[in-house]
């Protein structure tokens, strides 16, 4: 079930301007497009690429996607709960970092929250002395992936949401306290009020103590967050960037760097899991089509997993987990520049090396990186990455192959952004080139890479 989503409103100014812009909201200091930098958290951030949501919780037992918030925790109840074989398939994916809703909009929390009975500790799983966030942070760190959470501040069963809105912020902030403070680092923050429109949140309150204990973390915004979350939403659910990417937009007045991430789940149309749910597992070529739409645009890929009522990642979810980490392996883990020895002077964008880049003659509005092979490669996709510390600066580019002396276009596009990627239909050159046509300043090139797409399919 889709539930309102479009509340994350993307009626944002996309800050895509194929030239210097000068901005200046009244009052304020100017601002320029093509100065404004990411922070280190953000670029840390989005170096990770692709991270997990994990939806379970009551609506799991219920078939539901939203709760009312009025489900018994007694039917809470994981008899084989493993968050390891959670983590081991979220893993073989490709993913970095695991993000679980720790409490859905129903408002029943995964951990033994002090501010509520509505929890864990009401339902049978343990005893009631079981903590869904800790098992799951605790196996997210032992398989390598960063951890963060999901606290949903529409919260559809305490009553002091719509009753006591004042005090419902307090019950909010306590919770925020205990999640940033008991469960290690936090990756990421989601914040996502959907279906919350209007409520009121004291939100500069709870962010300033989010960020005392969770200094690095990246928040997940919502309209209401604007002034204060790191990341913007995609502006949709189909892990789709289908617009131009540019990092900076406007933040009601003034520009911010604010990555997209694209989240959208592993099934059709659900989050929690389903009585239906081994059907409703997208294909894999959905799924690889998802990827070089979201990070393929320079967006984060958040995708969705919902282990079942016995609490494993059902078989099925798993196999195409680990079908897809493997089809992205194979189709990005042949980089042609270093298969085939393609040389040129832009060594640092030719090495396969994302920790190094070449930079364009200072002061310099356009480049080209040309690489050429001993004899001539068939490829179909190229990968281009920005190196973003100082801003984003491409503003328009093109692929282009030499064809008996002349350069023909196979691929062109305007934001290259953290990572660009081009399919083509399959072409033969000896030499191919990044036509670098527009720049706001000196390029900063962290890689270009080609592949052959269509024998990894
Ligand atoms: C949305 C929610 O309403 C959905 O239930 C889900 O949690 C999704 C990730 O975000 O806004």
């Amino acid at each position: 079930m889709k539930f309102n989503s479009t509340f994350r409103n993307f009626g944002v100014a996309l800050a895509g301007l194929a030239c210097v812009f000068l901005y200046a909201p009244k009052g304020a200091a100017q601002q320029n497009f093509s100065e404004v930098k990411p922070s280190a958290q953000q670029v840390t951030w989005q170096d990770m690429e692709f991270g997990v949501l994990i939806h379970f919780g009551t609506n799991t037992y219920l078939d539901k996607e939203v709760g009312e918030g009025n489900a018994d925790p007694k039917v809470f109840n994981p008899v084989d709960f493993d968050a390891d074989q959670w983590m081991k398939a979220i893993k073989a994916s490709g993913a970095k970092y695991v993000v679980l809703v720790a409490k859905h909009h129903d408002g029943f929390c995964l951990w033994p929250s002090d501010g509520t009975d509505y929890s864990v500790k009401s339902s049978p799983w343990k005893n009631g002395k079981g903590d869904v966030v800790r098992e799951v942070s605790d196996a997210a760190r032992k398989n390598g992936l960063k951890f963060g959470v999901y606290l949903s501040p529409y919260d559809r069963h305490d009553k002091r949401y719509s009753g006591d809105p004042a005090a419902y912020d307090n019950y909010y902030l306590g919770q925020v306290d205990e999640l940033a403070g008991n469960y290690g680092e936090l990756a990421e923050f989601w914040m996502d009020g959907a279906g919350s429109g209007g409520h009121p949140y004291d939100f500069s309150r709870i962010i300033q103590e989010l960020r005392i204990r969770q200094p690095n973390t990246m928040v997940f915004a919502d309209t209401q967050l604007f002034q204060y979350a790191d990341i913007r939403w995609v502006g949709n659910e189909d892990g789709n960037a289908d617009y131009e990417n540019w990092n900076v937009v406007d933040r009601t007045g003034y520009l911010r760097w604010r990555p997209a991430e694209a989240d959208t789940a592993l099934k059709h149309g659900h989050w929690f899991w389903h009585t239906d749910s081994d059907s409703s597992v997208k294909t894999l070529s959905e799924l690889v089509d998802e990827y070089n739409h979201t990070i393929g645009k320079g967006a984060q890929l958040m995708l969705g997993v919902a282990p079942d009522p016995t609490g494993r990642v059902p078989e099925v979810d798993a196999a195409r987990l680990k079908e897809f980490g493997d089809a992205i392996r194979k189709l990005y883990g042949h980089n042609l520049v270093q298969e085939q020895k393609g040389t040129g002077p832009a060594h640092a964008a030719l090495d396969g090396n994302p920790d190094t880049f070449w930079s364009a003659p200072v002061g310099s509005h356009s480049a080209v990186i040309e690489v050429t092979f001993p004899k001539p490669v068939t490829f179909d996709r190229t990968l281009a990455m920005e190196w973003l510390n100082e801003g984003q600066h491409v503003q328009k580019y093109a692929i282009e192959v030499e064809d008996h002396g002349t350069w023909k276009t196979v691929a062109e596009g305007q934001a290259i952004g953290h990572k660009k990627i081009d399919i083509f239909s399959p072409v033969t050159a000896q030499k191919v080139r990044l036509n670098l046509l527009s720049t706001t300043s000196e390029a900063h090139i962290r890689e270009f890479q080609i592949f052959n797409g269509s024998t990894a399919e």
